[in-house]
C-alpha cells in the first residue's frame, strides 16, 4: 500500500527531475541534473567524482525505464515515474542496488572537504542543483541538522534520502529533505 504522503513526495521528485520541464522524464533530464550537481561543486564530468554521479544517474534511469516505460516512448510520464519508483523502491527491494549508490555519490560530492559532514553552504549548492528555493533550503537544513551543530553527516543525508523516497512515516525527518511538502 502506498500512502498519500509517499505519492506527494514522488510527485515533487518528478518535478525536480524533469529538468527540461516538458512533463516527461527521460535520461537526458537525469544526466542534466547530474551535470548541474557536478558543475555546482566545481568538478568536471570526467573526474572520478563526476563519473560516479553520471554512472549513478544512468543506473537509476535504467532501473526506471526497465519496466515503467509502458508506452515505449523513451520517457516517463508522472504516472509512469510514480509506478516505477513504487515498484522498485517502495514495494520492491531495489533501493540498495540502484538508488543507494547514487545517494551516496551525491552526498560524498556534497562533502567537499571529505570530513564526513555537510555544512549549510554545501547543502545550499546541493539543493540549488535540484531547484529548491532558498527558504525551503533553510527549512530542510534545520529539519535534518537535528543536533543543531550546523552540519549534517553524509550518513544522515543518505538516510534522509531513503526516507524521502520510500518512507510512509509522516514523522520521518527525511520527508523534509527538499523543504516542506
Ligand atoms: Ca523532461
Ligand atoms: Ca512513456
Ligand atoms: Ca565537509
Amino acid at each position: 500500500m502506498t500512502t498519500e504522503l509517499q505519492i506527494q513526495k514522488l510527485d515533487k521528485a518528478f518535478d525536480q527531475l524533469d529538468v527540461s520541464s516538458n512533463g516527461e522524464l527521460d535520461r537526458d533530464d537525469l544526466i542534466a541534473l547530474g551535470s548541474r550537481l557536478i558543475l555546482g561543486f566545481g568538478q568536471s564530468p570526467t573526474s572520478a567524482k563526476g563519473k560516479e554521479i553520471l554512472d549513478g544517474y544512468d543506473l537509476f534511469w535504467q532501473e526506471l525505464a526497465r519496466t515503467a516505460d509502458a508506452d515505449g516512448s523513451g520517457s516517463l510520464s508522472p504516472a509512469e515515474f510514480r509506478e516505477a519508483m513504487i515498484a522498485a523502491y517502495i514495494e520492491g527491494s531495489r533501493f540498495d542496488t540502484t538508488f543507494l549508490p547514487l545517494a551516496q555519490s551525491v552526498a560524498k560530492l556534497s562533502d567537499t572537504n571529505g570530513d564526513g559532514q555537510i555544512g549549510r553552504p554545501e547543502f545550499g549548492t546541493l539543493q540549488s542543483a535540484f531547484g529548491t528555493p532558498s527558504p525551503d533550503i533553510d527549512a530542510a537544513f534545520a529539519a535534518l541538522d537535528r543536533s543543531g551543530s550546523g552540519q549534517i553527516s553524509v550518513d544522515d543525508l543518505v538516510h534522509a534520502a531513503r526516507e524521502y523516497y520510500t518512507s510512509p512515516d509522516p514523522q520521518a525527518p527525511g520527508n523534509l529533505l527538499f523543504g516542506p511538502l
